[in-house]
């Protein structure tokens, strides 16, 4: 029997990353915020400019869905995938989340508060084999994005359903979207209906038209120089 036989399902570190997390949501009245993190003093990436209203951004095809219609699908390289109805979906633990949005387009907006099933908790059900290190997000509308398996593990990513005390409205991908906040928006899709563990990294929709493959607006990584 290898060593990797023998490992546990879910690893050490990721392990270690949800009971953390389990302990800072169990706080009363804590929300995640760049305002409390001293590291974020400077909330602005490079490149950025404040906005106050939310823009629409999208390839212009708004998915309805209505009820029995949507499900979520995780797949891959997981120990237990599954497929969540609407109503197994919002029957996950959830947390409300306030993070700032940054969109390549070069608007970021400040203090957005969302309610939704955190990524961790996603993780824990699925539990992703040992060589899962990136994921492949589908969308409704066809849209594809790709994420390494460490920025979805963290504890500001959200599969969120609600926003400032109102579903998601359709155009901004209700009824459900990922929420990242540490990378540019385009990684947190709209309308999201499957999410694939796979080993080695894959380009998404706009991943294949030049932009980076991480994009992280701390490093302004927008495009793909190379
Ligand atoms: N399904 C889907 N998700 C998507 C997109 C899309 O076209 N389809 N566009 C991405 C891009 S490029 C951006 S900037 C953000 C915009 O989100 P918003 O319209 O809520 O501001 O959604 C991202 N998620
Ligand atoms: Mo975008």
């Amino acid at each position: 029997m290898s060593d990797s036989d023998k490992d546990p399902p879910l690893d050490g570190a990721l392990k270690e990353k949800l009971i953390a997390a389990k302990q800072r949501w169990a706080k009363e009245g804590r929300l995640l915020t760049g305002a409390t993190d001293p590291q974020h003093r400077n909330r602005l990436p490079p490149g950025q400019r404040q906005v106050k209203d939310w823009p629409v951004l999208d390839l212009g095809t708004v998915p309805r869905l209505e009820g029995q219609e949507w499900s979520l699908t995780v797949d891959g390289l997981v120990t237990t995938p599954l497929r969540w109805s609407w109503d197994q979906f919002m029957a996950q633990p959830q947390v409300t989340l306030t993070v700032d949005m940054h969109c390549v387009t070069a608007w970021s907006r400040f203090d957005n508060r969302f309610v939704g099933v955190p990524a961790l908790h996603l993780l824990e059900q699925v539990m992703p084999r040992p060589e899962a290190r990136f994921l492949m997000l589908h969308s409704y509308d066809g849209y594809t994005t790709n994420l390494p398996l460490a920025d979805f593990a963290d504890d500001d990513v959200l599969l969120a359903h609600n926003w400032e005390g109102k579903s998601i409205s359709r155009d901004h991908g209700g009824p459900m979207r990922l929420i990242l906040p540490k990378l540019y928006l385009w990684k947190s899709a709209k309308w999201l209906r499957g999410i694939t563990f796979i080993d080695q990294d894959e380009a998404g929709y706009w991943e294949k038209r030049g932009y980076h493959m991480r994009g992280d607006p701390w490093r302004e990584e927008r495009y793909d120089t190379d």
